[in-house]
């Protein structure tokens, strides 16, 4: 049997880019036990400050994507088992769900999730309690994301540092909505959630936010979801409620330019009046052809009127583009810089995320890259050190990458969608107070609740006088 205060650690290495760390607050605000989310883009995290709690760990959760993040994972896996030789490794997150057996080869992992992780892993933390064996790699079927409750962000230390930095003064990442529908040959989703999809209903998602804004004094909200419109239905209804609700936030969110072409003059205008800012697309190309091989199911003309939609209602659309498709000719690219450029003198709101395309696992494109000469990394360790600004693929040129560069520079890549007027955050007091009762009882699982009632309502008014 463990010994009491033995805690669960979750990691996750590497940047953040100011998002919260999504994945490790899903897996801790389900798990039962005491846990420890210890974030690799906290300013000066000590991993020596953790060591006792290192040492006594049930076992460490390690969350990672294809990449560079895969280095620092190993890096990081490294130094726990320097101090806790016996501690078992729980990898999961992107890259080891789509490379389970490879991921399982390394000497610094223990067990692999495949997919989501969350029932997974506190059946795994579980059996590891009660002295039980399990399979190196589980895998569960997909689970309705509503099932989840919404993240107690009281298991994160110091959120003012996942205040995305260049968003706005005050944005936060959420994450309320997983898988899609959509068959993008380039992107892995599918192989991960097969073509499922589910969130937290939306009334979660306002409660979420209108607690951060009494709490954290945030103005903004940028949504990390697969595809936050996917049901127009609920991405709508969001809006709706935070018009109902009186809630001032700025926000913004991925989408697809074939769900927001179809929306009526009225959802526009209430989008803009909801304080929808910006509104990030995959683009993609310039030229039907490679629109066609990735299966976006839009057309140049489309990603157009999205973007002339957006100006007219005063919302930043975000074009992330790419650029050395499998496939693609010399005048398909020159079809993307030309729509760039149109962006660039039509709609001037507009920001530009362009990319080399990058083959990864499990896409159908990458099988398609490994006919055509890609080399595949061998290991987990190879896959480390897949950089995105390299060319990974054989067809990519120098001459590619440096238009590439300059093009980039001629965009901002993010703009400011802060509220401007701070005074509208001021609370009134005792509303706050019946406010934070019912919050409170909510979301912290792990504390004393009137302690933890006393702690908020002393900060808010602190902050507020
Ligand atoms: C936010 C985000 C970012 C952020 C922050 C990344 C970070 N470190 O957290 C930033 C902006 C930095 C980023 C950058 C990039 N990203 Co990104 N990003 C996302 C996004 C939208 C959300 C990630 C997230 O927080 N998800 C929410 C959590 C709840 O879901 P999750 O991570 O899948 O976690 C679940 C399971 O995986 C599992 N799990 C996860 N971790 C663990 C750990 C353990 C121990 C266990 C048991 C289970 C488990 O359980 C979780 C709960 O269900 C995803 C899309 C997505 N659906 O996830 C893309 C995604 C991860 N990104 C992707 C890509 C390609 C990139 C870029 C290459 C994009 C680009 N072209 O610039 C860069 C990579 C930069 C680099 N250095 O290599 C791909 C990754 C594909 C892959 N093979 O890894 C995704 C999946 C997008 C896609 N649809 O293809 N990204
Ligand atoms: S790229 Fe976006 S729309 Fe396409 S499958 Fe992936 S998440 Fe869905």
């Amino acid at each position: 049997m463990f010994k009491k205060g033995k805690k669960v650690i979750l990691i996750r290495a590497g940047g953040s880019h100011g998002r919260l760390p999504h994945a490790l607050l899903s897996l801790a605000t389900n798990l039962d036990n005491e846990v420890l989310i210890l974030d690799e883009a906290t300013p000066g995290l000590v991993w020596r400050k953790h060591r006792d709690e290192i040492k006594n760990a049930i076992c460490v959760g390690i969350s990672t994507i294809t990449g560079t993040y895969i280095k620092s994972s190993l890096e990081v896996a490294q130094v726990i088992r320097s101090i806790n030789p016996g501690v078992p490794l729980i990898w999961g997150g992107w890259h080891p769900s789509l490379k389970p057996e490879q991921t399982l080869e390394n000497e610094y992992v223990d067990k692999v999730i495949v997919g989501q992780g969350e029932q997974a892993f506190c059946d795994i933390v579980e059996s590891l309690k009660n002295g039980k064996k399990t399979d190196d790699i589980i895998a569960y079927e997909y689970i309705d994301k509503s099932k989840f409750p919404v993240y107690n962000f009281d298991l994160i230390r110091n959120m003012e540092r996942y205040i995305i930095p260049y968003v706005s003064p005050r944005t936060i990442s959420l994450y309320t909505q997983q898988g899609c529908p959509f068959g993008c040959k380039f992107c892995a989703i599918n192989s991960v959630y097969g073509r499922k999809y589910s969130g937290w209903c939306i009334e979660s998602v306002v409660d979420l936010i209108d607690y951060s804004v009494g709490r954290y004094f945030i103005d903004g909200v940028h949504f990390d979801d697969d595809n936050f419109f996917i049901g127009k239905k609920r991405a709508l209804e969001f809006a709706n409620q935070l018009l109902r609700s009186n809630i001032k936030i700025n926000w913004s969110s991925d989408t697809r330019i074939d769900v927001l072409c179809n929306l009526e003059t009225e959802e526009w205008e209430m989008l803009d009046r909801s304080g929808c800012k910006r509104l990030l697309v995959g683009a993609e190309s310039g030229a039907q052809a490679t629109l066609d091989r990735l299966n976006k199911g839009i057309t140049p003309e489309m990603i157009l009127e999205f973007g002339n939609l957006c100006h007219r209602f005063n919302i930043i659309p975000s074009f992330s583009m790419m650029v050395g498709v499998p496939g693609e000719t010399q005048e398909d690219i020159e079809e993307t810089f030309k729509l760039i450029d149109t962006f660039r003198e039509k709609i001037p709101a507009s920001e530009l995320l362009l990319f080399l395309y990058t083959p990864y696992p499990g896409t159908p494109l990458f099988d398609l890259s490994l006919k055509m000469g890609f080399e595949e990394p061998g290991s987990l360790k190879d896959w480390g050190e897949f950089y995105l600004d390299v060319p990974t693929v054989p067809w990519i040129d120098d001459k590619l990458i440096e238009r590439i560069r300059k093009y980039k520079k001629m965009f901002a890549r993010s703009r400011d969608i802060s509220l401007k007027n701070k005074r509208r955050f001021r609370i009134k007091p005792l509303l706050y107070i019946h406010k934070i009762q019912k919050l409170v009882s909510k979301f912290s699982k792990v504390e004393n609740k009137r302690e933890a009632l006393l702690r908020y309502s002393k900060k808010k008014f602190f902050k507020t006088k």
